[in-house]
């Protein structure tokens, strides 16, 4: 049954019934309860399941249709937002990524900082121990919803100062952004503290991708791990048979 799923409204809540519900199926659809393409039981079967008016319940599907939580396809329902699929043929940035899907990238920055470049850092972007690079961890979001946790360590010679990423590394880094990449993809578990910053469930699967990445000039520019929600996404990629000679 959906209520016993999902759950009931608090008790002694003070807030409009739309936004107490709104908030029910967003906590749900958050911690995985309810799962991407999954349908929605119909608006009445809802009003009378949570003892609320259609409009109500309407007006709750609607602020989560708004926030891209849900979909409504015509004739057939409301349903959680689907997984996004990435595209592993292409070198693309998250920002870019979500943006052609229609939804909207944000970041919580974790730490944004100049530092001296460790051995590994070193060994992975070709620098002289000692030299000075620049680490960005984020959360990345789209449209309100943890997607995935992100450490870059780019050169400090590629970006004035830390400062210079705003809401996209890749723009930062401009002409200098990767025209090749190499990327090393891993199954995981994400421990306790990267599920809580994503607001996800313990041991909730994902995907660990370390990406190397080169400029034109073949400069390493960019030493990414990135930690893919694995129920949000879908990694797809064209290949083809590598031609003789
Ligand atoms: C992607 C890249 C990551 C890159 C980031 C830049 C993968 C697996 N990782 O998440 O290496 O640093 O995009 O995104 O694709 P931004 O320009 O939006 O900051």
């Amino acid at each position: 049954m959906f209520v016993d799923r999902v759950g009931r409204l608090p008790e002694g809540d003070t807030a409009p019934l739309y936004r107490q519900f709104e908030r029910l199926l967003r906590q749900a659809i958050e911690h995985q309860v309810l799962l991407p393409d999954e349908a929605l039981p119909p608006e009445r079967d809802l009003a009378a399941a949570y003892n609320l008016s259609r409009v109500t319940v309407r007006k709750a599907l609607d602020g989560l249709v708004e926030a891209r939580m849900l979909t409504r396809r015509q004739g057939a329902g409301t349903f959680v937002a689907p997984r996004v699929e990435k595209n592993f043929a292409a070198i693309s940035s998250f920002t870019e990524d979500m943006l052609s899907r229609g939804r909207a990238p944000h970041s919580r920055w974790i730490s944004r900082a100049e530092a001296v470049v460790s051995p590994e850092e070193a060994m992975a972007l070709g620098l002289s121990p000692g030299s000075t690079v620049y680490r960005f961890t984020r959360i990345r979001y789209a449209d309100g919803v943890s997607m995935a946790l992100e450490s870059a360590t780019v050169p400090a010679s590629s970006l004035p100062s830390p400062d210079a990423v705003e809401d996209s590394l890749y723009d930062a880094l401009g002409d200098d952004r990767p025209v090749r990449v190499l990327q090393r993809f891993r199954a995981v578990l994400f421990t306790d503290e990267q599920a809580a910053l994503l607001k996800i469930p313990k041991n909730s699967p994902g995907l660990a991708i370390e990406r190397r990445g080169y400029n034109a000039e073949g400069r390493p520019v960019e030493l990414t791990r990135s930690w893919y929600r694995g129920d949000a996404y879908d990694f797809v990629a064209e290949l083809n048979v590598p031609r003789a000679g």
